[in-house]
């Protein structure tokens, strides 16, 4: 007999079809961005499983046995997700964490009405220890007119503009995690056949969680609403029970397991980095549409992420990102904070 399951086989193209066709005004093209970003997941995938043999294969800095200088993987991933993404017709430019400026479409190829935006290989420090590392991306409309190349008016906008955004983890498998504003959709690579296959469904992350991830390292440099945070989460005020602390340094990861399991991702402004470390448009505004999404919140500790305007490509952000309870108690406790 065969059981059939919500998650009887279907492949990430088919999904995508699928969700287009509830939309009669589509025109395929979002579709098309989402496709060119599975292949692209693939290509990185299959880099960074090879990551451990790069020491023996030759590493960053020496020459391959071609004489071909070898590059770092975050260098790769950057190259790849531009490669496969400006000739599609579907992009009127690209901004990257790791180039300074917008990247434009080179000619010959037509300028479309998206903008993309992506962190190629997020915690990438964490591939020497074998740590998962993950890609993440943001894609918004372009706002100006025309069809030529999009500017930087295309590019800051909040995070509300997003009409799509996700994550590649690439993990013990590799899973790629999108949303469109129509739910959070997980699929995992079957590296034997290359497809990405629906493995979550519609995820739904729990409105309380049990998992804190903080770099407390930190904490002489936080405020003291921010400290006092930390011991609620920590179970130390007597208000709620302990959460569990989970930190492997790697966004994507830590992002993850909480998103699946409940609980906080917690990156505060310190003394040190007055606007906290991560970016907002890379890293902070597509994990936001994905958690809110799934149900949870996000917040920059004042504000609702996604609504804040952004003013630069490279902006940092403070992040409260997780289970709609745990955000919801930063927001409260840190309005002493203002
Ligand atoms: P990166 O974009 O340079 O890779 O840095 C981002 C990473 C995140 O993946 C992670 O959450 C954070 O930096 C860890 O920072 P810290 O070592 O300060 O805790
Ligand atoms: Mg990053």
């Amino acid at each position: 007999m065969i059981f059939h399951s919500d998650t009887s086989i279907v492949t990430i193209d088919r999904f995508i079809i699928e969700q287009e066709a509830k939309f009669p005004e589509a025109t395929g093209e979002l579709s098309g961005i989402l496709y060119d970003l599975a292949v692209a997941a693939k290509m990185i995938s299959s880099k960074v499983r090879r990551a451990g043999l790069i020491d023996i294969l030759g590493g960053a800095g020496s020459e391959n046995v071609q004489g071909e200088h070898q590059q770092k993987l975050d260098v790769i991933a950057n190259a790849i997700i531009t490669k496969a993404m400006d000739h599609g017709g579907r992009l009127c430019a690209m901004a990257s964490e790791e180039e300074t400026g917008i990247i434009e479409i080179p000619p010959p190829f037509k300028c479309g009405k998206y903008v993309l935006l992506f962190d190629p290989l997020d915690g990438s420090s964490n591939i020497d220890v074998n740590v998962p590392v993950g890609t993440i991306f943001s894609v918004m409309r372009r706002v100006t007119p025309g069809t030529g190349q999009g500017t930087m008016e295309d590019m800051l906008q909040p995070g509300l503009a997003q009409v799509a955004a996700g994550y590649i983890i690439y993990g013990s498998s590799t899973m790629m995690v999108y949303t469109t504003g129509h739910g959070a959709h997980g699929f995992t690579l079957d590296p034997s056949i290359g497809e990405f296959l629906l493995s979550h469904p519609d995820i739904r992350t729990p409105a309380s969680g049990k998992y804190l991830s903080v770099n407390d390292s930190y904490e002489r440099h936080w405020s003291e609403p921010v400290r006092a945070l930390m011991r609620r989460y920590r179970g130390l005020d007597n208000h709620r029970e302990a959460m569990n602390v989970r930190y492997v340094g790697s966004l994507v990861a830590d992002f993850h397991r909480n998103l699946l399991g409940g609980g906080i991702f917690v990156y505060p402004a310190n003394t040190q980095s007055p606007t906290g470390k991560l970016r907002l448009l890379y890293e902070c505004n597509p994990l936001a549409f994905i958690v809110e999404q799934a149900g949870g919140a996000a917040t920059n500790g004042s504000h609702r992420l996604m609504e804040v305007v952004p003013t630069d490509l490279h902006q940092r952000s403070p992040l409260y990102l997780g289970s709609s309870r745990d955000v919801a108690i930063a927001v409260q406790m840190l309005e002493d904070d203002r």
